[in-house]
């Protein structure tokens, strides 16, 4: 390999970036060139419903300002490469985006669950595709909007870093990791199940070519080169554009005794393995099968995650006068770590949690409908919501060890949630196993490797052990060990 440059887009479900990632034979190293917020948008829609949307153009204005600014700090990129949250989708017509895309956590989608269940159990379903139900999956989102009509207008369905890579080169591509989030692609990730398209009513021609990580797109379009590219037509290069699929890269795995948990908005527990396991097992405990970077398969399990916080902090603040905010997280947690006594363990995964609102109010009324006393501060509210992700990991890290027959000894926890000292550290304990903590931006350095291995910047033949290699001497992780540190 030689020394040079890549940019990822990288859009999480609370805040997007566009980071640098130079590389050379003696390195890794990453610059920070742009954050913003991602901030979704309930619409009016009729019937006085609401529909809950996210913000594409904002978010493509800030990917251009991003890019713009990138280029500006390094002439010589070498490639660009997006990557966000799964599932949702733009319709289009004609090239242009024929509506505003749904966020993943709208309501809507219950009339397509059952449409498509009415046609293929869901553990057929399972069977096909390997996919846990989740009741966002694209599947079902595009079955509400084939009974809905929306449908019936679009031309071309593109997953959301599939569109933006589509405003920045003009091609039209499905990133396969990020298509095994649709429920429509079979189970091994080879091409689409075509029986499961025809009872969504998706005809198989709205589904752009599916590509692997590391394919080129082509160049940015001649009307953003000025701008975003220096005057340059740089590349653009499918990367793992599910942003797990990304974050599973970074994570510095070294044996087959290793998990990761990719901690964000969500935590993704789970284990990289080579086959999907589609067993009856593993569907009733609500694991799935994603595909990898370099057809390898993530067999995980969807928990809630530091949405649970970030909804209870939204919360509070809505509550308070501008003077009283209490969007100090490191404070919240300073004192969530001195709480004295049990507090509630609650089930993360109840789907309660999931639609946006009252997250200490849901949590309240779930202790008293368990006979469970509900925390009483702020300061408990906090220590009962990290007290029971690490409870949820510790009990699916026992379930993937039975359900893929290896025995877990280390967790690496990657993402925001690797920098929560006392998360870090319930789940040492909650778990009785080694915890490896970083990096924090694990999904930016997946989608950096995978482009700087197509570009030949690390070489081409590198397998993703030698991309982790490169991951553990960059960012050496702060290791937890069970029963070390006592809680409060
Ligand atoms: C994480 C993530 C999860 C996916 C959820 C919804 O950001 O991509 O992997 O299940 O968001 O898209």
């Amino acid at each position: 390999g030689r020394s040079g440059t890549v940019a990822a887009v990288d859009l999480g479900a609370t805040s997007g970036r566009v980071v640098l990632g130079h590389v050379s034979p003696g390195g890794l190293r990453l610059q920070h060139v742009a954050r913003f917020a991602n901030r979704p948008v309930a619409v009016p829609e009729g019937d006085g419903a609401e529909g809950l949307h996210w913000d594409v153009l904002g978010l493509w204005q800030s990917i251009r300002d991003g890019l713009a600014e990138a280029a500006r700090l390094d002439p010589a990129i070498a490639s660009i490469g997006v990557d966000s949250w799964a599932v949702d989708y733009g319709l289009l017509r004609g090239g242009r985006l024929g509506g505003l895309p749904y966020h993943y956590r709208d309501e809507r989608t219950a009339a397509g669950v059952r449409a498509v269940h009415a046609a293929v159990p869901a553990d057929e379903l399972y069977r096909r595709t390997g996919l846990a139900h989740l009741p966002f999956n694209t599947v079902f989102q595009l079955a509400a909007d084939r009974v809905a009509g929306t449908l019936d207008h679009a031309d071309e369905v593109l997953l959301i870093p599939d569109l933006v890579s589509r405003w920045l080169t003009g091609a039209s591509v499905t990133e396969r990791t990020n298509a095994s989030t649709t429920g429509m692609l079979a189970a091994g990730g080879a091409g689409w199940d075509e029986e499961i398209l025809r009872v969504v009513g998706v005809s198989p021609g709205l589904l752009a070519p599916l590509v692997d990580p590391g394919t080129g797109l082509g160049g940015l379009l001649p009307s953003l080169r000025a701008t975003l590219g220096g005057g340059r037509e740089i590349p653009v290069t499918a990367v793992g554009s599910h942003d797990t699929a990304s974050a599973v890269v970074g994570v510095p795995l070294d044996s087959e005794h290793d998990a990761y948990i990719s901690s964000g908005t969500w935590s993704l527990v789970g284990l990289e393995v080579e086959a999907p396991i589609v067993t009856d097992a593993a569907r009733a405990a609500n694991f799935t099968n994603e595909g990898g970077v370099d057809s390898r398969v993530r067999f995980l399990k969807n928990i809630s995650g530091l949405w649970l916080l970030s909804e209870s902090m939204r919360t509070w603040d809505a509550a308070a006068s501008d003077a009283s905010r209490s969007s100090d997280l490191a404070a919240l947690l300073a004192a969530a770590a001195e709480v004295q006594g049990p507090v509630a363990v609650f089930d993360a995964a109840d789907p309660r949690f999931t639609p946006p609102g009252d997250m200490p109010g849901r949590i309240t009324e779930w202790c008293v409908e368990h006979g469970v006393r509900p925390p009483a501060t702020r300061a408990e509210v906090v220590r009962s919501i990290l007290e029971s992700l690490a409870a949820a990991y510790a009990q699916t890290l026992d379930e993937a060890e039975v359900l893929s027959g290896r025995r877990i000894t280390t967790v690496h926890v990657v993402g925001g949630g690797s920098q929560n000292d006392l998360l870090c550290r319930l789940t040492a304990d909650r778990t009785g196993r080694v915890v490896l903590a970083g990096p924090v931006e694990a999904t930016a350095i997946g989608n950096v490797l995978v482009q700087a291995r197509a570009a030949g910047l690390v070489p081409r033949s590198s397998s993703l052990e030698a991309l982790r290699a490169l991951v553990r001497a960059a960012y050496p992780p702060v290791r937890y060990m069970p029963g070390q540190a006592p809680l409060g």
